[in-house]
C-alpha cells in the first residue's frame, strides 16, 4: 500500500530524497535541539537550503522532543521548512509519544500557515535509534489520526530514504488500514 486517501486529503509513502520534493510546498526536517545543520536528513536539507536556513531556525531553538517551528525554504523549491525534533530511542521516554507529536504539531503548524502539502522523511529512525519497524506505525497512526480534522493539507508524502525503509512503512500502512 501507497497510498491512503480519507477526504480531500491523501498520505503517500515514496522512496526518494526529501530535498527533490519540488511539487511540496513544505518539507519538515528531522533537527537536532539546537537547530543546527546537522548530519543525516538535517545535513541534506542545510546543504540544499544554503546557509541561510540555519541563520533563520537556530535563534528558534532549543526545541524540546516532539517540538516543531517553521522557517522558510531558503534555496530549496519549498516554501516552508518545518524543523522536528524526533526523540532518542530510549532516551526521551514515552518516545512513541513524542515522536507522534513531532508530526502532529508539525500538521498543525501546516494549517495555521495554510499550507496546502508537506513532505516528512522518517524521523528518529537514523542517528537517534528508533528501529523502523517500532516507528512506522507511530508516524502513520499520528497521521492517519489526523487527517479527518485537516482543511488545508490535501497531501503529506513520506519520503522514505531506501527500499527497505519504503519496505517497512508500506507494509505498516496495510496493516493501519
Ligand atoms: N531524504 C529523506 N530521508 C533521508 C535523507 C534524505 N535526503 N537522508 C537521510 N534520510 P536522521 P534522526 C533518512 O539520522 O534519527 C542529525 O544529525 C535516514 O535514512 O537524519 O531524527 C540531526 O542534526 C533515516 O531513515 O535523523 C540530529 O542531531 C531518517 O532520514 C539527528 O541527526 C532520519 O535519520 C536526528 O536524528
Amino acid at each position: 500500500m501507497h497510498r491512503y486517501i480519507f477526504g480531500d486529503v491523501t498520505l503517500e509513502l515514496i522512496e526518494g530524497d526529501i530535498t527533490r520534493q519540488p511539487d511540496m510546498e513544505a518539507i519538515a526536517n528531522a533537527a537536532n535541539a539546537q537547530l543546527y545543520a546537522g548530519g543525516g536528513v538535517d545535513g541534506a536539507i542545510h546543504r540544499a537550503a544554503g546557509p541561510g536556513l540555519e541563520k533563520e531556525a537556530h535563534p528558534l531553538g532549543p526545541l524540546k522532543p516532539g517540538e516543531a517551528v517553521i522557517t522558510g525554504g531558503h534555496n530549496l523549491p519549498n516554501k516552508y521548512v518545518i524543523h522536528c525534533l524526533g526523540p532518542v530511542y530510549n532516551r526521551d521516554i514515552p518516545h512513541d509519544t513524542f515522536l507522534a507529536n513531532c508530526y502532529k504539531n508539525a500538521l498543525h503548524l501546516c494549517e495555521e500557515k495554510n499550507i496546502k502539502s508537506i513532505a516528512f522523511p522518517a524521523i528518529s529512525t537514523g542517528v537517534f535509534g528508533y528501529p523502523p519497524e517500532e516507528a512506522a506505525p507511530v508516524t502513520l497512526k499520528a497521521v492517519i489520526d489526523a487527517m479527518p480534522s485537516l482543511k488545508s493539507l490535501q497531501t503529506i508524502r513520506v519520503v522514505l530514504f531506501g527500499s527497505r525503509m519504503h519496505e517497512i512503512f508500506r507494509e505498516a500502512l496495510k496493516k493501519l488500514i
